[in-house]
């Protein structure tokens, strides 16, 4: 899906809206950023665009510059967090590679040695 008006069963847009609470860490003109209810890491943030894309494919063809403002909101944050040894930051694209919300979000992961490669 390319639309980017809110979808109503969306989540993130539900959060976006602030229809479903969340501690949201960052706020950009077209980005938002909030901590993941299921913390893999000390640092989980998940950054998305405030419009709804399914995923980052989709986004890098319908705005790209808003995914440059994803990773650019995600230094950010990082920086905000500390994270100065580094920090990964994953677009699981797809339910195949366990994307389980589709609004694309972006995982911002750090504060522990992270493996490689992921599960
Ligand atoms: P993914 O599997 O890549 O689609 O990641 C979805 C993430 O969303 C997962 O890490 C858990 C997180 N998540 C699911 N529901 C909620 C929620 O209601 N609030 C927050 N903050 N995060 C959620």
């Amino acid at each position: 899906m390319s639309a980017s008006s809110p979808v109503e069963d969306c989540l993130f847009c539900r959060i976006v809206a602030g229809e479903v609470p969340a501690e949201v860490v960052h706020r950009g003109d077209t980005t938002l950023a909030f901590r993941d209810v299921n913390p893999q890491a000390p640092t989980h943030v998940l950054v998305v665009p405030q419009a709804h894309h399914a995923d980052a494919a989709a986004l890098a063809q319908d705005d790209p510059a808003t995914l440059a403002r994803l990773v650019d909101a995600a230094r950010e944050v990082a920086a905000a967090e500390g994270l100065d040894d580094g920090y990964r930051l994953v677009f699981n694209t797809g339910a195949q590679a366990g994307q389980t919300v589709f609004h694309v979000h972006l995982h911002l992961l750090g504060g522990r040695d992270l493996g490689w490669p992921p599960g």
